[in-house]
């Protein structure tokens, strides 16, 4: 049976789920969804069944759509309210720089973050081996005022989840660092209003939790 209204899965620290939360946010007018918090090392099983791959976000809908990608979640509430014009920009721009920072810039973090998982690999560099695409951003800040182009757009909220973990991992170091409008940007994010919507803490959802 199909769920009566749309059901996200999601984990409140991954960034993916981050960027699905926050285009969820987006939805304000009349559109009610449900927040199934997960841990993932205890997938609930309508998740799994609905989306085998068993990764977060994962967004259920009740006409039966499962959208498990966290681009396509935003891209669904966007088509719902783009309320703020997310993807009023060059589309080309917008989705090569969220290309860019899911592939090369999320391996980089990985390994800056977390070397033990990759015991095969030399993950010395991985930190400063980012250093060209955080200028590449900087310089976007500060000639345009977001990453492509004036305004905020989908690529701002796409990869912002994934600066601030990169940031979060030594504060001082990253910091010191010299993208003034990086950092700039970052601080902007973390302190709007969608972001921290956006992290409210739920607790864990149980496979019998009314909804
Ligand atoms: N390409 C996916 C990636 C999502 C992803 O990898 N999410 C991680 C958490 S941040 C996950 O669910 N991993 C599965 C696991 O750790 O079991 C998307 O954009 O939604």
């Amino acid at each position: 049976m199909n769920n009566v209204q749309p059901i996200l899965y999601s984990f409140r620290r991954c960034p993916y789920a981050m960027r699905a939360r926050m285009g969820m946010g987006m939805i304000n007018a009349g559109i009610v969804y449900e927040h199934r918090e997960i841990i993932l090392r205890d997938k609930p099983t309508h998740m799994l069944k609905v989306s085998p791959k068993g990764t977060v976000p994962v967004l259920s809908l009740p006409n039966g759509r499962v959208i498990d990608e966290s681009l396509d979640i935003m891209l669904w509430a966007l088509e719902q309210n783009d309320q703020h014009r997310w993807l009023d920009g060059a589309r080309i721009d917008m989705f090569n720089l969220i290309e860019r920072n899911d592939t090369i810039f999320k391996t980089l973090l990985d390994r800056y973050k977390y070397p033990n998982r990759y015991p095969d690999e030399d993950c010395t560099n991985a930190r400063d081996d980012t250093a060209q695409i955080l200028f590449d951003l900087d310089q976007r800040i500060k000639v345009n005022g977001a990453l492509s182009g004036e305004q905020t757009t989908i690529a701002d909220i796409a990869i912002f989840p994934f600066i601030r973990q990169f940031a979060h991992v030594d504060r001082d170091w990253f910091y010191a660092q010299p993208y003034p409008h990086l950092h700039k940007w970052l601080a902007k994010h973390l302190e709007s209003a969608l972001f921290t919507t956006a992290m409210e803490k739920h607790k864990i959802w149980a496979e019998d939790t009314p909804a």
